[in-house]
């Protein structure tokens, strides 16, 4: 049967849209593919798996919270919508406003955000806002205009947002047969985390699954507050998608970690680049920085000893790579220039 999207796929576990029409671009279903060359460069002796939600329709996870708020946005008689980005939360509600007929309001922290979502939210028709200072501005401003103007925030307060992401978790199970051992994912403002261990929960308590994930949270050092257990007044990352200082759904992850017998650690920018470019040149898969802080993180856990053999461990690749491509660009060798002679080329080559 065709893929008729998140909110088609698991309507009886989402009960706020009820009989709804969905706003959809026939986001989730994304591949969950085994990951055994990186497992080894790894030492891991334990089964590794990414979720891939940058095959998402906007190319991020942010597509499966978008078309429940959205949807209810429309249910609701709601005519415009607002949000602070980072840029992915952005580019998926320009995508799925312009999807429902609503107008659509960015605020977006100036120059820091990645090329290919800002070009996504141009495109879908939003009107785009860039402020001073970082998302945590940002979202201050996004509160200050819900209480003045008629306008749907779509952050991760709508809790719209977490029902929908909760569905990555069930694909999850529903694919593996079981819960993983482990779920390891990137953090910034928090709500994924908490949205993930909503949906693992939920199949627990329903005993489609008979145990549980510890959930392990990485975040960016220069922007930890979770594991510094304070705001950060100036958060700063290379991998701008979670460069946030104070996340929303703060205990959330919180209780997520804990209930779980999990953690929320740091990861520094280089091993974020390293693992960014270890995750591309050893399996083909194309994440974007934030993403790689899952397998950075996971590498942390690998070489402290923390995984026992033959558990299964998934990480979430939050978003694709090609959303930031000056990254990329950035930390490889540049293109080799060579006149179109033939045994210069092979001569090049070396092989
Ligand atoms: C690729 O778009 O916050 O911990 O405004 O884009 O649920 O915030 C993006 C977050 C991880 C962190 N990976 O998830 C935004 C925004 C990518 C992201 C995160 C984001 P949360």
């Amino acid at each position: 049967m065709a893929w008729k999207g998140v909110v088609e796929q698991y309507r009886e576990r989402l009960p706020a849209v009820r009989d709804h029409r969905a706003v959809t671009l026939l986001e989730g279903d994304t591949p969950l593919i085994e990951l055994p060359r990186l497992a080894a460069e790894l030492g891991l002796k334990a089964g590794l798996w990414a979720k891939y939600e940058g095959l998402n329709p906007t190319g991020s996870f942010k597509d499966r919270g978008m078309t429940m708020a959205m949807t209810m946005a429309v249910a609701e008689g709601s005519s415009a919508v607002i949000c602070a980005s980072t840029g992915n939360t952005s580019a998926s509600a320009a995508a799925y406003a312009a999807r429902a007929g609503l107008r659509c309001f960015v605020i977006i922290p100036e120059g820091k955000i990645a090329l290919g979502k800002l070009s996504q939210a141009v495109m879908h028709g939003a009107k785009v806002l860039e402020i001073e200072g970082g998302f945590d501005e940002a979202f201050s401003v996004v509160r200050g205009i819900a209480e003045r103007c008629e306008v749907t925030v779509v952050n991760s307060i709508n809790p719209h947002r977490l029902q929908g992401q909760k569905t990555a978790a069930f694909e999850i199970c529903d694919v593996l047969g079981r819960a993983p051992d482990y779920h390891v994912l990137p953090v910034g403002n928090a709500g994924n985390i908490t949205a993930y261990w909503m949906g693992y929960r939920e199949y627990h308590e329903d005993a489609v699954v008979s145990s549980l994930p510890k959930m392990m949270g990485f975040q960016a050092a220069g922007a930890a507050p979770l594991v510094h257990g304070h705001k950060i007044e100036k958060p700063e990352t290379v991998a701008t998608a979670i460069r946030i200082g104070n996340p929303v759904s703060w205990k959330g992850a919180e209780a997520a970690a804990r209930d779980s017998g999990g953690a929320i650690d740091a990861v520094s920018d280089e091993e974020i680049m390293a693992a960014y470019k270890m995750l591309a040149a050893t399996e083909g898969v194309f994440a974007e920085p934030a993403s790689a802080a899952s397998i950075a993180g996971l590498r942390k856990l690998a070489e402290g000893g923390v995984i026992e053999e033959k558990s299964l461990i998934v990480c979430t690749l939050t978003g694709h790579g090609l959303k930031d491509p000056s990254n990329a660009i950035e930390v490889c060798p540049k293109p080799t220039k060579v006149s179109g002679d033939l045994d210069k080329v092979v001569g090049i080559m070396g092989i």
